[in-house]
């Protein structure tokens, strides 16, 4: 959003303010101001003029403004109906130099998942994905895909869903002897080996959507089925995104947190790397995100792959 645009919408939050005044407040003319006010209606914004001056009566659902107001984190969204991908968006963000930005979409048409497998993303989710650039080495980018797993459990959480987070990278609720799947997050990435460039880590939550609209083989989950009621995804996504922030500042807190709501710890786990198989029972997790496995010939340590658990999901 435009800053000065930011101002008008904060000045509007903090209660009802005379055009005249705010006009005043923010240095520049009276008809600026109107342009403001009119280009946040048209945003969907429900600005009232009454004789005490501009009076912000609603938010709207969801968008860029929408997500960027009272937003304790910093920064910019840039949001569309729809798109084919948050991530190659936010991809050619980072060729232009850009930083701290979400590109957020309600409908993706060529949603990836890894391996260049497809994400099904209709209407109604929060597809998104943050690019910055974190002064540090590329050994240690994995560590923000724990973070973003991290912040959106508790994101989900708040909303009343008890999500889980299976190792690498899936979001999960349980359902007896099952798990389904919420959310998926795909983190991108270049750079030296000293240093990265830009990461760009992609989240996809099913927020509002249909499950039988999703891949049956996926078993998915969404939001609104496991709540029984449609999420605000507002809400939900400004708070994945300030957890996401302080996770993002402070490394080293991820990883105890992402103990806490693993539930690939303690399991018989199954990974499949991309040069071998490990079985064993995983036990831990180390920096910057390798899964611990003990195994029956020893320890081993594995740093990509995909994650089934073997056992049944009894207590
Ligand atoms: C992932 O891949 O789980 C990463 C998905 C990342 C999606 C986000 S959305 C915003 C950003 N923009 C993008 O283009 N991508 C990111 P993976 O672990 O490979 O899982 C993919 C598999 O999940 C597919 O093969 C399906 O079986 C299943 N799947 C597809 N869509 C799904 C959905 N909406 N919910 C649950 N499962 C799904």
């Amino acid at each position: 959003m435009n800053e000065t645009r930011h101002w008008v919408l904060d000045a509007l939050a903090d209660g009802p303010v005379s055009g005249p005044a705010l006009a005043d407040e923010l240095d520049i003319s009276r008809s600026a101001v109107w342009k403001h006010v009119e280009a946040l209606r048209d945003e969907g914004f429900e600005i009232r003029s009454d004789d005490a001056g501009y009076v912000l009566d609603s938010v709207p659902e969801f968008g860029a403004s929408a997500v960027e107001y009272g937003l304790d984190a910093p920064f910019s969204v840039e949001y569309h109906d729809s798109i084919p991908s948050t991530n190659a968006r936010a991809r050619d963000l980072a060729g232009e130099g850009t930083s701290n930005v979400v590109v957020l979409a309600d409908e993706q048409t060529g949603g990836r998942g890894r391996l260049d497998r497809d994400w099904h993303s209709p209407s109604g989710g929060v597809w998104l994905s943050v690019l910055f650039r974190p002064d540090v080495p590329m050994a240690h980018a994995p560590v923000f895909t724990l973070a973003a797993a991290v912040a959106v459990t508790r994101a989900a959480r708040e909303a009343g869903v008890e999500a889980g987070i299976k190792w690498p990278n899936d979001v999960l609720v349980r359902h007896g002897d099952t798990e389904r799947k919420l959310v998926g997050i795909l983190t991108e990435m270049e750079g030296e080996a000293d240093r990265v460039s830009w990461v760009v880590v992609g989240i996809g939550v099913n927020a509002n959507v249909d499950p039988a609209d999703l891949p049956d083989e996926a078993n998915p989950t969404s939001l609104s089925a496991e709540r029984g009621e449609p999420v605000d995804r507002r809400l939900f996504t400004q708070r994945l995104l300030e957890e996401f922030h302080a996770l993002r500042q402070d490394p080293e807190s991820v990883l105890d947190a992402w103990r806490e709501y693993a539930t690939t710890l303690g399991k018989q786990v199954r990974v499949e790397t991309p040069s071998r198989t490990v079985e064993g029972e995983a036990v831990d997790i180390q920096f910057p995100g390798a899964l611990v496995i003990e195994t029956e010939s020893g320890t081993e340590i594995v740093s990509a792959g995909d994650c089934e658990h073997l056992r049944p999901l009894a207590e």
